[in-house]
């Protein structure tokens, strides 16, 4: 079987639309960015900065030489760099701390032991992806302890990417990365995914089993999936895993039915959890959320430069899982992907 194929070379087995079939092809998805660097856009913070476009630059071309099983180039971030991160670690350990859901804290203080998480330093992504393999550590002569995790992986990307490109790198366990930092004008806003949100947002429940089943499931469906199949697994990851809340409520139970919201929700949607302002709109106030079904979250609209009009939760992981899988059976592909963990490739059967 051929471990690699180019990008427009029609499956023979299924006739589709070209996609990643080993983990080896996510070189050639890292490539198509949509916009970094040189394109920044005129509403962008960094517009008229010189030197931040030229290290944006950087950034750029340091993700665009990156291939598949390299180690991620360390980054010696500037001091500019540095104070924004830690003007956002400060404000958003705070509101973690309050808001953000048992798993996401868990594994936060994990990265703060073992991954140079801290208010002084930005962690790097190589540390990141030796941690979410798994860690053994020695307790003595004799005994050592082996803490396994979830084998997610993340690489550096340059910036935007399609979301078919993007879901497709959740099928292999793998995170698709920016190491650049906002510009330092605005360290609450950023118009597009930067390494603050990614390293604060999303890197700690990789290392939950559940939500990295999850996470790898939209992955799965969205291979080769229709435009329209498409658009929806996007709005679903957008809704949970960037904007996703949880409630342990025993079955809507009336009781608290009249709770606010920062008594019924737990937060684990990284959109939430790396935003001060949103986070707190979402929970400290009377924003809408409703129970995630699939059905009803593919009518919601992304929006992408004001807060969210609706929010979603479900139980736990489990249930997320469940009711994705349900919504998934129902699409309709010519052909079935089985993901092959030991070669790490998706083997394509046919299905007519
Ligand atoms: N690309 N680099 C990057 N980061 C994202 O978070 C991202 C993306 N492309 C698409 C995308 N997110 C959204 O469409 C998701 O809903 C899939
Ligand atoms: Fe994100």
């Amino acid at each position: 079987k051929e471990q690699y194929t180019e990008p427009g070379s029609d499956d023979a087995t299924t006739g589709s639309e070209w996609f990643p079939k080993s983990i080896y092809d996510l070189d050639i998805c890292a490539k198509r960015v949509i916009m970094y660097g040189a394109g920044l856009d005129a509403d962008h913070p960094g517009f008229k900065d010189k030197e931040y476009r030229e290290r944006r630059m950087m950034f750029g071309e340091l993700a665009l030489q990156y291939k598949h099983g390299e180690p991620i180039p360390r980054i010696e971030y500037t001091d500019s760099e540095r104070k924004t991160w830690g003007v956002i670690y400060r404000k958003l350990r705070e509101l973690h701390k309050k808001y953000a859901c048992k798993q996401f804290l868990d594994n936060f203080d994990l990265l703060e032991r073992h991954c140079g998480y801290s208010e002084n330093n930005i962690p790097q992504l190589e540390d990141i992806c030796k941690f979410l393999k798994g860690f053994s550590r020695s307790l003595g002569p004799n005994e050592s302890l082996f803490s396994a995790k979830t084998g997610f992986r993340v690489r550096p990307v340059a910036g935007y990417l399609s979301a078919r490109d993007f879901l497709a790198g959740l099928a292999y366990r793998v995170f698709f990365c920016t190491q650049y930092v906002r510009h330092h004008a605005d360290p609450f806003y950023t118009p597009e995914p930067d390494t603050v949100h990614e390293l604060m947002g999303h890197m700690a429940l990789f290392a939950d089993p559940d939500f990295a089943q999850f996470s790898q499931e939209i992955g799965l469906a969205s291979l080769g999936a229709s435009e329209e199949d498409l658009k929806k697994l996007a709005t679903l990851y957008f809704f949970s895993i960037e904007f996703g809340l949880s409630s342990d409520d025993a079955a809507d139970s009336p009781m608290k039915e009249h709770g606010s919201n920062n008594e019924r929700f737990k937060v684990y949607g990284a959109g939430l959890l790396s935003s001060a302002g949103e986070l707190q709109h979402a929970v400290e106030g009377s924003a809408t959320i409703i129970r995630f079904d699939p059905d009803r979250v593919v009518e919601q609209e992304c929006l992408i430069t004001t807060f969210q009009s609706a929010y979603f939760y479900t139980r736990n992981f489990e249930e997320a899982q469940q009711k994705l899988r349900m919504f998934t059976n129902n699409m309709k592909r010519p052909f079935i992907v089985r993901y092959n963990p030991y070669t790490e490739s998706v083997e394509v059967l046919n299905n007519s």
